[in-house]
């Protein structure tokens, strides 16, 4: 019974390592040609580092914890809510988002704009100073 699962958990491991080896085995070759044509340059516009796309909202009594998030335009977006004080839903208009109370939500923006993030739970007399952006670039 033992064995069986380990040979299982083996077999998995096996396959995992093959499957990651596959890519990079043309650098194994013997062949010792140091040319070094790594150039990791140009490789895309990632510079802008304020966008994400899987982050965690702070909520507590009455705010979120940033004014905005920046996302990009056709990337998923995972935003995952988390109430430090009180209790709080987080929801974005235009974008079918609404999380309600602590949670996770999984959407990707397709046009690129400015949307209200909210709080969706009636919390309190600080309710609609809950408010923030979402901006999608
Ligand atoms: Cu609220």
């Amino acid at each position: 019974m033992k064995k069986s699962i380990l040979a299982t958990i083996l077999l998995g491991l096996i396959l995992v390592l093959a499957a990651c080896g596959g890519g990079n085995s043309d650098s194994d070759t013997n062949t010792e040609v140091d040319n070094s044509t790594e150039e990791t340059e140009g490789n895309g516009s990632s510079d802008e580092s304020e966008v994400n796309s899987d982050f965690k909202v702070t909520a507590t009594n009455w705010a979120f914890d940033q004014d905005e998030y920046t996302v990009k335009a056709g990337e998923e977006v995972k935003i995952t809510l988390v109430n430090e004080e009180g209790m709080h839903g987080l929801a974005i208009d235009g974008l079918d988002v609404n999380i309600d109370g602590e949670g996770e939500a999984t959407f990707t923006p397709e046009e690129p704009g400015e949307y209200k993030i909210y709080c969706s739970i009636p919390c309190g007399q600080g309710h609609s100073d809950m408010m923030s952006t979402l901006i999608v670039q």
